[in-house]
């Protein structure tokens, strides 16, 4: 029998070569999976690096719908990330294309490849404004608020 499918919430990011077309890139081939549907793309914001440095980011987030296991969604999203041209210098280095998953269902993840939800979603503008757009019932006024000092456009 078919696994039901699950939604899930996928933040991008990119601060290096095109990175509008990175993410929309991104967006198609997140679609095309198989098992998978994008049901809603959020705006896109213009961020300044948090615990990083190199250029400002530009970031999105998006809800799909998919059958694929969690793991096998991180693998798919790895091999579209390597298909951008990602490369892993050091930690947090400039990237042409970032690919996390925040939320997968209800479900909670811990494992060595994976943590959902993601473990640095909280205190970060570019993943909660982008998510607050599309489950604001994900995201609480306190969190925003706390998140309210952060160096973030929303870009139309
Ligand atoms: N990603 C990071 C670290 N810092 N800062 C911004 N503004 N946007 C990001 O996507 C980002 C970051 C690690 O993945
Ligand atoms: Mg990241
Ligand atoms: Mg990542």
């Amino acid at each position: 029998m078919a696994r039901d499918a699950v939604t899930a919430y996928i933040a991008l990011g990119a601060n290096l070569g095109d990175t509008a077309a990175s993410l929309r890139a991104a967006v198609a081939a997140i679609a095309a999976l198989p098992g998978t549907g994008v049901e809603a793309v959020s705006s896109f914001y213009r961020s300044a690096p948090i615990d990083a440095t190199g250029p400002f980011y530009l970031n999105a987030v998006l809800r799909a719908q998919t059958r694929l296991p969690a793991p096998l969604l991180l693998l798919h999203l790895q091999a579209i990330e390597q298909a951008a041209g990602r490369t892993r210098p050091a930690p947090n280095a400039p990237r042409t294309l970032d690919l996390d998953v925040l939320l997968y269902g209800e479900g909670r993840i811990s494992s060595t490849a994976l943590t959902v939800p993601h473990p640095r979603m909280q205190g970060r503008a570019f993943v909660l404004l982008p998510l607050a757009e599309l489950a604001p019932e994900r995201v609480s006024p306190e969190q925003l608020a706390a998140v309210a000092g952060q160096t973030i456009e929303r870009i139309a």
